[in-house]
């Protein structure tokens, strides 16, 4: 992407991961940022230089400008919305909507995230081999389950807050793409819609094309 000044956000990550979030973050704050690829089928999360950026070796991690690092997508984007007030991608820390929003956040984080990490690695979650396709299954009816409590809150959209953009908003649409979309548009029409709305818009289309469009690969 652009070279390193030594002030700028570092963005490890890699195609389709989670770090594709932070990307659309960055993209609707404007803000420009060095991004750092960490291939995780070539296991380089794995190694000692990515332990010292984040100890759970996931993506995806940032190094902020004062060259501390954070982890966990919805802190990193919450410190996003925060950092940048005038692209105004969360409701003002403190305030109601606020809470709800980061509840959700939270939510999507514990519950459907780390679901999609039973579907894809149901043997780290079973003590032995046999039980992990249990596994795989119940996390997908998991997953699916709470799709449909967040269904139920959603308003008459497109976003979560109504009108209102925000980050929660990011996060729902990049785990969306992680959904069977037949499942996601029969069982659960408003959020097919919230995350089509953000998929189109300016600044995060291009991301979405990057990651989810078939094109080529880092
Ligand atoms: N709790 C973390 C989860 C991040 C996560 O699971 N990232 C995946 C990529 S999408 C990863 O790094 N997996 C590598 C591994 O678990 O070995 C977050 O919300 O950011």
């Amino acid at each position: 992407m652009t070279t390193n000044t030594g002030t700028r956000y570092k963005l490890y990550g890699w195609k389709l991961s989670g770090s594709l979030a932070i990307e659309a973050a960055f993209a609707e704050a404007g803000v420009a940022f060095d991004f750092v690829p960490i291939d995780s089928k070539a296991r380089e999360n794995l190694s000692e230089a990515y332990h010292r950026i984040n100890p759970r070796q996931q993506l995806p991690a940032v190094m902020l400008p004062d060259g501390t690092c954070i982890a966990e997508g919805p802190a990193i984007l919450l410190h996003i919305a925060d950092a940048f007030p005038d692209a105004a991608l969360a409701p003002r820390p403190g305030s109601f909507a606020r809470a709800h929003h980061d509840r959700w956040l939270s939510f999507f984080q514990a519950n459907v995230y780390e679901g999609e990490l039973r579907k894809l690695f149901p043997d780290r979650y079973a003590a032995t081999a046999d039980c992990a396709s249990s596994v795989r299954e119940a996390a997908v009816s998991y997953v699916e389950r709470h799709y449909e409590i967040f269904e139920e809150v959603l308003g008459e959209g497109p976003y979560f807050l109504g009108e209102r953009f925000s980050v929660l908003d990011i996060y729902v649409w990049m785990l969306a793409q992680w959904m069977p979309a037949d499942w996601l548009a029969a069982r659960c029409p408003k959020v097919k819609r919230l995350s089509d709305t953000v998929a189109s818009r300016p600044a995060v289309a291009p991301v979405h094309d990057f990651h989810f469009g078939g094109g080529a690969s880092m």
